[in-house]
């Protein structure tokens, strides 16, 4: 992960997931002693070796290694001169077929600015393994098809490590030499390397119990830093929630009789699932009001459930490879939203999640990193943490409950479990489980795994007599390493809206799996209106003969929440595209945004709906998804146009914006639908307004900064008083950084809420920033709220000149060395540059060829740095 390599004369080799072989050796079990300090930890690892009857025979046992030196090797406990460094790794030869093998390291915690093995957060210890970090702290097969039985013991100093946390159960604890004391863990479940853990230091707990449905009694802990305490209680109560509805609805029951969560401040992603010792970002920890947003909140329950659901899906049954990633990542984000949706409004989870997915997904499926949900090669695995294996993966599976419904799907979850059990599975024992459990046949459905890209599918109607009958084409452009690509299976809920009644005959499932292929429908005396790709049952771009009335039409009457949405954003994306390539004439304009202003109106005027859901349908399409729509687009345009259209709501219908920010500033703080409801609509209350009406806007901004008893009013009035340049803007904001002073996660949001901004000063603020006394480049989550706000604020980072291009390769180049995997997430910000305008495409380019060109390079940025140029 961080080894320096100096390409470009040593390009790092590539790894196919046609080359997997089993294991050589495996590993039955592993005792770990730790002797702890901050900055040199002592690790003797005592394994358990036996050749493995299906690997190749060899009497040779390579053990992975990043960074460390062999101290002391012994095998069957005599000194052992037997071995060599090959590269990083130990290679170690050995007489027989079972030995056990000693090795002991010397690890630097503080001096790991990488967060990847055993590393020092705030004079904590604490460990982060996956993918590839075990092999950071000792010498092991650090490949997730070996398991292996953990014992931990680790000693400290009593004062500054009072707690000490391992995986699986404590055993033994006691007093050392010293003022040290000692802790011994044991964890029964035979488990891959990155699911181990370690914490050593000074923290508190919050402390509960969860009684499973068999009556056995868990006790759960949540352990932060003193005084964060009283911040932990709804993720204790997303923790509890998470255990009873996996038991209520995949049947999974929890599996030892402890389940530890330790919050830490510097992370390099949002939380990791270890056995029994979940490690969280203090960000999907903590929340209270004053603290934290309904945004927030939302994003702690999915994550704790999210970690929580990766006990079965992804430690019992497990990766056999990192190809396979998805098995694990893709389920179980399939399975948190599902569990989000239950515990709050289906629809609008719904609404949030394909949001996310064409936001951060789709720009991914069409760009130089595209890759199949299960890739077929990589450098680096750490840049394989992608929406695509997430977010897109977890559609793929929820494709799968739609063409089996819910119950039949729960019966292949069920044979998938039993079957693999213990195991390191592939993504291909799953489908086979769900094929067997829900008796369906998923074939051609397996090229969902195969094939990158997002197809799209274009919809034509005829109607004749009383029949219509519709023609859907499917087709998917070339992706990198794949130039032709197969037609895939879709499917796509439909209803088919009588004109007259405005009422549908009754949803259907279509299931394209053909180039082409014509579906016909009896008994409509007129044309009707098309809703196709309800709920998104399937992660596609359609092209449908559905005309701006019909779209305001399904936009107000759709019986499907979703569709609705979904009409509303067709209306305004059509609208903004016509608009931002030029095509549009006066009239036309006109008479878009007054469909778009109608639209609107009814939905704020709406009593039917609810705010939560009245909220969504108000939210105009995002600019990375509208950038998706155009080949090719200069991105100051599309934020132009944008812009020009918030304006000019926000002006039009000026009284109704203002009416609703009157009715929901009345409405109390808690945490209910209703209320927060409330919050989020008057959030898109002033950012309509803000445009149209600074002053109107400033002053209401103000008002609800300084009257706010929660982060979601005060976070939005910020939020608007930023963009602006108004008076109010310095003096909210330098009150925002006193009153929250020493807290880090809302001083994160102070940058990035400065950093995101619409203000046409941004890129000077960010530059101001980066040298602020609170800028730090060790902390992940501050260089994410500064630099990443930065990146995604098109505004800003696309302005005339290339700025923005080369503070992010800057800042690239000067991470890469402290943490390479944080780095190269930045890369794709300057990957798209096939996308917009030649003049900027060539200065973002150059802007990869300086990156490229540096002596050296981590792994992680040169495989992004090197597939973006391509
Ligand atoms: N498995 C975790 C994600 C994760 C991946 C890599 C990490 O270190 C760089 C940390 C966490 C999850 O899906 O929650
Ligand atoms: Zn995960």
């Amino acid at each position: 992960m961080n080894d320096l390599s100096s390409a470009p004369f040593a390009p790092p080799p590539v790894i196919h997931r046609a080359d997997y072989r089993p294991p050589e050796w495996l590993i039955p079990q592993i005792a770990l002693n730790f002797a702890l300090s901050l900055d040199a930890t002592k690790v003797q690892s005592t394994l358990k070796v036996r050749r493995n009857p299906a690997g190749d025979a060899t009497t040779q046992l390579r053990l992975n290694g990043d960074a460390l030196e062999a101290k002391a090797i012994t095998v069957d406990g005599h000194p052992h001169n037997d071995w060599h460094m090959d590269g990083s790794d130990l290679v170690i030869d050995l007489p027989g077929d079972a030995h056990d093998i000693g090795i002991e390291t010397l690890i630097d915690p503080t001096a790991n600015t990488q967060l990847s093995g055993l590393y020092a957060s705030n004079g904590l210890l604490c460990t982060q393994c996956e993918a590839e970090g075990f092999r950071r702290i000792t010498f092991f097969p650090d490949r997730p098809d070996v398991l292996s039985v953990y014992s931990v013991r680790m000693s400290g100093d009593k004062a500054a490590f009072p707690v000490l946390l391992s995986n699986g159960n404590p055993t033994d604890s006691g007093d050392g030499p010293d003022d040290t004391h000692w802790a011994e863990w044991h964890d029964p479940w035979p488990k891959p390397s990155y699911l181990f853990a370690l914490v050593a230091g000074d923290l508190v707990a919050n402390r509960d119990s969860f009684t499973t449905m068999n009556g056995r009694k868990v006790s759960l802990a949540i352990y932060v830093r003193a005084g964060d305490e009283e911040r932990t209680d709804h993720a204790m109560r997303s923790l509890i929630a998470s255990m009873k509805w996996d038991e209520d609805v995949y049947g999974r029951e929890y599996d030892l009789d402890i389940f530890n969560i330790v919050a830490v401040s510097d992370f390099n992603a949002g939380a990791m699932e270890n056995k029994g010792l979940n490690v969280f970002n203090t960000r999907y920890i903590l929340a209270d009001p004053e603290t934290a947003t309904d945004g927030d909140y939302d994003a702690v329950e999915g994550v704790v459930a999210h970690e929580y659901f990766h006990n079965w899906s992804g430690n019992r049954v497990t990766c056999r490879d990192w190809f396979q990633l998805s098995l694990k990542e893709g389920f179980t984000v399939l399975r948190d939203q599902q569990f989000s949706a239950d515990r709050g409004s289906p629809p609008v989870k719904r609404i949030e999640d394909v949001r996310v997915l064409r936001a951060a997904q789709f720009p991914e499926d069409s760009g130089p990193l595209a890759h199949p949900i299960r890739p077929d090669s990589y450098q680096e695995i750490s840049n394989f943490y992608t929406a695509t294996v997430y977010n897109k993966g977890a559609e793929v599976i929820r494709m799968m409950t739609v063409l089996t419904g819910m119950e039949r799907f729960l019966k292949g979850t069920s044979l998938y479990f039993d079957r693999h059990d213990g195991e390191a599975a592939t993504c291909e024992d799953f489908v086979k489980a769900i094929e067997d459990g829900a008796g369906i046949d998923l074939a051609q459905f397996r090229r969902w795994y195969e094939q990158a890209g997002t197809p799209k599918v274009t919809v034509e109607m005829a109607h004749t007599g009383s029949t219509v009958t519709l023609t859907l084409t499917q087709t998917m452009a070339p992706t990198p390493g794949q130039p032709v690509k197969q037609p895939m299976v879709i499917p796509l809920r439909t209803a088919l809206f009588d004109r007259a009644t405005g009422q549908h005959h009754g949803e259907e499932l279509l299931v394209l799996d053909q180039p082409s292929q014509t579906f016909t429908f009896e008994g409509f005396a007129d044309a009707p209106v098309l809703s196709i790709n309800r709920g998104f049952s399937a992660p596609v771009e359609i092209t449908a003969p559905i005309t701006a009335d019909d779209l305001v039409f399904l936009a107000a009457h759709d019986d499907d929440p979703f569709a609705r949405y979904e009409a509303m954003q067709q209306l305004i994306v059509r609208h903004l595209v016509a608009a931002i390539s030029g095509t549009m004439s006066d009239a036309e304009r006109a008479a878009g945004r007054a469909a778009i202003g109608d639209a609107m109106g009814a939905i704020l005027d709406d009593t039917a709906l609810d705010d939560l859901m009245r909220g969504e349908l108000l939210i105009l399409p995002g600019e990375a998804y509208l950038a998706e729509q155009l080949t090719r687009a200069d991105p100051t345009r599309i934020f132009a146009e944008r812009e020009g259209l918030k304006r000019w709501l926000g002006e039009t219908l000026k009284d109704k914006w203002l009416a609703l920010h009157d009715r929901c500033s009345a409405v109390p703080y808690s945490l209910d639908a209703a209320a927060r409801g409330a919050r989020k609509l008057k959030t898109q209350a002033l950012v309509h307004l803000a445009p149209a009406d600074p002053a109107e806007a400033a002053a209401r901004a103000k008002a609800q900064y300084d009257s706010a008893t929660n982060m979601t009013d005060r976070q939005s009035a910020l939020m608007v008083l930023c963009s602006l340049s108004v008076a109010e803007r310095e003096a909210a904001l330098a009150d925002f950084h006193d009153r929250f002073a020493g807290n880090m996660l809302v001083i994160d949001k102070w940058f990035s809420l400065q950093a995101g901004s619409l203000n046409p000063n941004a890129t000077e603020h960010v530059k101001a920033l980066a040298q602020h006394p609170d800028f730090t480049m060790a902390n992940p989550n501050r260089v994410r709220a500064l630099w990443m706000a930065y990146a995604v604020n098109a505004q800003a980072f696309h302005r005339e000149g290339g700025e923005g291009y080369r503070l992010i390769a800057d800042l690239i180049l000067r991470l890469d060395p402290i943490n390479a995997n944080v780095a190269a997430r930045f890369v794709s910000s300057l990957g798209r540059w096939k996308k917009v305008d030649e003049t900027r495409a060539a200065l973002m380019r150059a802007e990869l060829e300086r990156i490229a060109a540096a002596p050296t390079l981590s792994r992680d940025v040169r495989e992004q740095v090197t597939k973006s140029l391509e």
